[in-house]
């Protein structure tokens, strides 16, 4: 890989105060991988616990709001986010999209809110089974990079600093066992790639792509050695250490 890999674990709904020693020693391990960028993104109220927990990686979230304060129940800004600690944000995720019915012009507007709050932005695009057994998987990862991406010249300022990031993750792959071959995975972030350089010209060299999507011990170097594949998010295998570890070392 040209790039610095980058390998997020995503927790999703998952974790406790308990669960925190699995970061630990995450964390422990990291010293023996200087060459990757190693990152968790647990639930909210986990967030600054880890923040306090570790020395050595990334600490991020998995939505924010698009306000940084205001009456909205429940949600949690950027501005929040980075007052605790956090690096980054996760946004756009299928499961986002699939259970808060998240469009693609909402994602943007996270991801510019998280941008001027000072966060790194992770934007996930993935195609369903029928779009792409209807042979549309391109078309539709590349008009979600095409409405996600964050936009203007404070945006493009922060592609070219390196704070953004695009997941592809196939829905059919996640948390199902099954993983794009590595062909598939191959034509699919070279459109991501594509679609970047549209948006941001040559900037668009540098947002890192993330396979994600079931990555596990058995399956990550054979993905991470792909041309564009610029790390991993990584889901049900970022829960333990002894899960997570065996990808990191995989991406060096
Ligand atoms: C895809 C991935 C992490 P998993 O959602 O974002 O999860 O590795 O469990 O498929």
């Amino acid at each position: 890989m040209a790039q610095r890999p980058y390998i997020v674990g995503n927790w999703k709904m998952n974790g406790s105060r308990a669960m925190l020693a699995e970061a630990r020693a995450i964390d422990r391990a990291a010293a023996r991988h200087p060459q990757v960028d190693i990152a968790l993104a647990p639930p909210f109220p986990l967030i600054g616990l880890l923040r306090e927990a570790v020395t050595g990686i990334g600490v991020g979230g998995q939505d924010c709001h698009t306000e940084a304060k205001g009456a909205h129940t429940g949600d949690v800004s950027a501005a929040m986010l980075a007052d605790i600690g956090a690096d980054f944000v996760i946004l756009g995720h299928s499961e986002r999209r699939r259970d808060h019915g998240e469009s693609n012009a909402l994602v943007r507007a996270k991801a510019d809110a998280a941008l001027a709050a000072g966060l790194g932005v992770i934007i996930c695009v993935g195609e369903t089974l029928e779009e792409r057994d209807a042979g549309h998987a391109e078309d539709v990862v590349a008009s979600q990079v095409d409405h996600s991406l964050p936009q203007g010249e404070a945006a493009l300022e922060a592609v070219a600093g390196g704070k953004l990031a695009v997941a592809y993750e196939p829905v059919w792959a996640i948390g199902t066992g099954r993983v794009a071959d590595v062909e598939d995975v191959i034509a699919m972030h070279a459109a991501v790639r594509a679609r970047l350089h549209a948006a941001y010209d040559e900037a668009g060299a540098r947002p890192r792509i993330l396979y994600g999507g079931s990555v596990n011990a058995g399956n990550a170097a054979a993905l991470l050695a792909a041309p564009e594949v610029g790390g991993a998010l990584v889901g049900g295998a970022s829960l333990t250490a002894d899960a997570f570890l065996p990808i990191v070392a995989a991406a060096g």
